[in-house]
């Protein structure tokens, strides 16, 4: 792991010239953090879904999601009629979730600890596939143990506008665009903030085709 230390130092430096922003209290943009490895990123995430492909998800209400997913982790996020859960087994293959990427661990530990969570440990990743169209309806991450513990999300390929809510549906509402190579730690009082997803406008992205590939490290157990 240490060996890839001084890699980052002299990396981050070219990441992006955009300052990093603390959007709302616990919240921080890292624009570009991770720009220098997002061609390794997309060989992991190909091997990822190699072994657990994407798929659409069905909610307890019956909805198949737009988006669609797979985790790498000790558990991976799934919903099904029943509910949501983390689960240990992928319920498509029947098998364990792929390994979580020494370099994702990295990213994730090294975005926690720039936005003020040093040690952050992830157990599950959830990798997340938009096409131009699909959506994520605002929700909260609530399946997770201790919510003391920050998400961490890197965006990846096609921009997406970002919804940033409040403590409740009610609550005003801000757009965030994110962009390719973009790192954000949820964190504190906006870890608990309701969230989602506009639907993903057309494009073409030279590394991520059609497509927009959103990661999220938490620590579900
Ligand atoms: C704010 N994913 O997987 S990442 C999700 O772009 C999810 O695919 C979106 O929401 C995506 O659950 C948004 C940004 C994000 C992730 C988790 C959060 C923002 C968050 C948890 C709390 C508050
Ligand atoms: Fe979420």
């Amino acid at each position: 792991m240490s060996d890839n230390f001084s890699l980052f130092e002299a990396n981050e430096a070219i990441g992006s010239s955009e300052p990093n922003e603390s959007f709302a209290e616990g919240a921080m943009l890292l624009h570009g953090f991770v720009l220098p490895y997002t061609s390794a990123l997309r060989e992991q995430i190909d091997a990822i879904t190699t072994a657990s492909p994407f798929r659409q998800m069905v909610t307890p209400g019956g909805y198949r999601m737009s988006v669609q997913m797979t985790s790498c982790g000790q558990v991976g996020w799934i919903t099904d009629k029943h509910g949501y859960s983390y689960a240990a087994i992928d319920p498509l293959t029947g098998a364990a979730w792929p390994a979580i990427p020494e370099l994702f661990m990295e990213i994730a530990q090294r975005a926690a600890s720039t936005a003020g969570y040093p040690g952050f440990i992830s157990d599950s990743c959830l990798i997340n596939c938009y096409l131009p169209g699909s959506k994520l309806s605002l929700h909260q991450d609530k399946d997770e143990q201790d919510f003391s513990f920050p998400i961490v999300s890197i965006s990846l390929g096609l921009s997406a506008t970002f919804l940033f809510g409040g403590m409740t549906r009610r609550e005003k509402i801000r757009r965030i665009r994110l962009q390719h190579g973009d790192a954000v730690v949820w964190g504190g009082p906006s870890r608990l903030r309701f969230h989602g997803i506009d639907p993903l406008a057309f494009g073409v992205h030279p590394e991520f085709g059609t497509t927009r590939v959103n990661l999220t490290f938490r620590k579900a157990l």
